[in-house]
């Protein structure tokens, strides 16, 4: 298996102005999804997770959904953050086809969209998920480092072969791989790097498509939680905290802290049985060395 293509974690800038015109094509294409790994994905715009769409409340966002005559399958986009009918703007287009799916970014938070396509399940464990950010009214505050991370599972089919949908469908599922950003255990290879006490954004989604995450980085404190519209902030009058965030799939959320000291953070989901799974990361603060 070739080396896997480490995904970039930095969270995109908000786009520009109030209507969007965002091709997203569908790409059918061998990737390393862990160490020795590879899947026949499918995927939005050639990457596991797709790209993430940053906006803000009120904005257009026009999707061009493509499906190339090279491709073998028929294909569809679901964005959570929109409300339009399934049977119309959700409907799949086959290879060769085009559609376009017009949406209004009318609530703000972490969403995220999916192929819809029958079987929905392969689709989605098969790479073709993503993340929409929508700004709250305002803006959100300036931070220091934003990042976005979504969490989904791997259930293996033959090398070079799609994911496995029996696998997938099993009704207590056991995946092979648990991961942040489609490939296991990617940012325990390449920590990302923060700078020590500075405050950090993380834009968090289960993409699924069935196991739950208990979002969780160790030797930190979330102070702010803003979840599927439920928000802990870091001004509460009590002081409270926040440990880990439990997002089913499909659940996004904001959270943010800062680091106490140079070192290491690690990225995991507290289902721990998954962090031996690929669901383990590490934020690097500083050098990463809390002796010097
Ligand atoms: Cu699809």
């Amino acid at each position: 298996a070739p080396p896997y293509t480490l995904y970039d974690a930095a969270a995109p800038a908000l786009l520009s102005g109030e209507t969007h015109d965002i091709d997203l094509v569908v790409e059918e294409k061998d990737m390393t999804v862990a160490k020795g790994f590879v899947q026949h994905v499918w995927t939005f715009n050639g990457t596991v997770p797709g790209p993430v769409i940053r906006v803000k409340l009120g904005d257009t966002v026009r999707i061009h959904l493509k499906n190339p005559a090279s491709n073998k399958l028929a294909h569809s986009v679901d964005f959570h953050a929109s409300q339009v009918a399934w049977n119309d703007e959700m409907t799949s287009i086959n290879p060769g086809e085009e559609k376009l799916y017009e949406w209004k970014a009318e609530y703000a938070g972490v969403w995220m969209y999916h192929c819809g396509t029958s079987p929905a399940l392969h689709h989605i464990a098969n790479g073709m998920y993503g993340m929409v950010i929508v700004e709250p009214q305002g803006g959100l505050p300036a931070v220091d480092h934003e990042f976005a991370l979504v969490q989904s599972e791997w259930y293996l089919g033959p090398q070079g072969e799609p994911a496995s949908l029996t696998k997938a469908a099993a009704a207590a599922p056991a995946p092979d791989y648990v991961v942040f950003n489609g490939v296991a255990n990617q940012y325990k290879d390449t920590p990302i790097k923060v700078e020590t006490g500075k405050r950090v954004r993380v834009f968090v989604l289960n993409a699924g498509p069935s196991v739950d995450s208990s979002f969780h980085v160790v030797g930190t404190i979330f102070n702010t939680v803003i979840k599927e519209g439920v928000a802990l902030t870091a001004d509460n009058a009590g002081h409270y905290g926040s440990q880990a965030v439990d997002l089913a799939p499909a659940q996004g959320a904001i959270i943010e802290f800062t680091t106490a000291e140079d070192g290491l953070y690690p990225i995991v989901t507290h289902a721990f049985n998954f962090v031996g799974r690929g669901a383990l990361g590490l934020f690097q603060a500083g050098d990463g060395d809390p002796k010097k």
